[in-house]
């Protein structure tokens, strides 16, 4: 009798289940649909919770706890179960934020910063706004069309400039007079050049790092930091990246495969160096051909759905060249840092800056470990795991979270 009673209730909550998980889909459909790829989010999620609702109860009898609000999971007394922290979770039920319009520079320009460094710089938004500099990935990646819109164009003056060899400036992929601090220092002589006091500090995957030196070296310049994808360039986020030990190539090994053995077998133990020598080759068709293989895997790894544009830019001579070659460079100099974890050391400098970090829970290029340890020694700065996401600025709920910080800052 109690066992009959038992199953029936279940058999109802159950149901019950089902008909709140499609009437969330339905809900949720329409922000997802704004970009192909998520349509299949929707149906993703169905089938989680299909499985959670009967694999659960099948399997490790009706524990519903883990699948529903964060509240309820607070509430959960199962002593077995998963009890993530909420803060740190991003399962936020409230609608996505989308980017701000498209809008055109309102000014453009170069900065010479060294005898042979030329920098190009454009503005956005309103020139007696607050201002903003966003910092690009790569290093070598350039800025990108979208890049402006994190900003309200009301509120907000933004500076996006293309890193030394990177983008349009010139000359492109000069490894030459190119070091994080030579870029920490370019920071400097644009926010002079363009005189603003203090500004809100904006960067993702290698743009993060730099966020990070830049603010660490001149912490009375950052009005705000808002960073996504944290990367600091440590050995082992070099290594779980670029090397067959372990990492990103036991989650994506058929991409891996055209990487790695693109470097004949005897040079296989250190692919970092053996790309470099081909990146800095005199033969120009072996430089570019590197430079498309590294460029190609870096970019597969780019969003939990797949990043096209991204691959496409990987088969761009130009693009493929500045982003492997910068990128090589930094990374087989450790990012020209004194300590394997100086980034992370030096927190303590900027702590009392206010600061947003978020993080995708699928990042595969820059893993969510790096920025638990940031948040582990910076915990006034808001940290933020989106849990459907990878390392890409413009997947839906990492977009969402960067446009809600940069919103928070617009009042400093
Ligand atoms: N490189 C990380 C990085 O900054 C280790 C990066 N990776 N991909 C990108 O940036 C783009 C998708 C922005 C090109």
């Amino acid at each position: 009798m109690y066992e009959s009673s038992f199953y029936l209730s279940f058999v109802f909550t159950s149901l019950l289940q089902i008909l709140a998980a499609f009437g969330s889909l339905s809900a949720d459909r329409e922000r997802h649909f704004r970009q192909d790829q998520n349509q299949l989010l929707p149906m993703m999620r169905g089938m989680k919770a299909f499985v959670n609702i009967f694999g659960r109860c099948i399997w490790t009898g009706p524990r519903f706890c883990c699948n529903t609000t964060p509240q309820d999971r607070n509430a959960c007394k199962h002593t077995d179960c998963l009890q993530p922290d909420n803060r740190t979770m991003d399962m936020a039920k409230k609608p996505l934020r989308d980017l701000y319009p498209e809008s055109e520079p309102y000014d453009s320009g170069w900065l010479q910063v060294s005898d042979i460094h030329k920098l190009s710089y454009q503005q956005y938004g309103n020139s007696k706004g607050k201002a903003a500099v966003f910092l690009h990935g790569g290093p070598g990646a350039g800025v990108g069309p979208c890049d402006h819109r994190f900003f309200d164009p009301e509120v907000y003056r933004v500076i996006l400039f293309d890193q030394r060899g990177a983008g349009k400036s010139t000359p492109a992929g000069e490894l030459k007079e190119n070091t994080t601090w030579d870029l920490v220092e370019d920071i400097e002589k644009l926010r002079k050049h363009l005189n603003i006091d203090r500004w809100v500090v904006f960067g993702g995957s290698w743009g993060s790092a730099l966020s990070l030196a830049y603010a660490q070296a001149h912490p009375s310049r950052v009005k705000a930091l808002v960073l996504r994808g944290i990367f600091t360039v440590r050995r082992k986020e070099l290594e779980w990246l670029y090397e067959d030990k372990g990492g990103a190539c036991m989650v994506y090994p058929d991409c891996f495969a055209a990487y790695k053995n693109f470097i004949p077998h005897a040079e296989q133990k250190d692919l970092l160096h053996a790309y470099y020598r081909r990146l800095i080759s005199d033969d120009e068709k072996v430089r570019i051909d590197a430079a498309k293989h590294y460029a190609r895997w870096e970019m597969s790894l780019g969003a939990l759905l797949g990043d096209e544009e991204g691959l496409k830019d990987a088969e761009k001579d130009e693009w493929s060249q500045q982003f492997s070659r910068i990128g090589c460079h930094y990374f087989i100099n450790g990012g020209f840092f004194v300590s394997d974890t100086q980034l992370l050391d030096n927190v303590d400098k900027i702590r009392h800056i206010p600061a947003t970090i978020v993080q995708g829970r699928y990042d595969i290029v820059c893993p969510t470990e790096t920025a638990w340890l940031l948040h582990k020694c910076w915990p006034e700065a808001e940290f933020f795991i989106v849990q459907d996401a990878g390392h890409l600025a413009y997947e839906p709920g990492i977009t969402s979270r960067l446009v809600e910080a940069a919103d928070k800052y617009k009042s400093l």
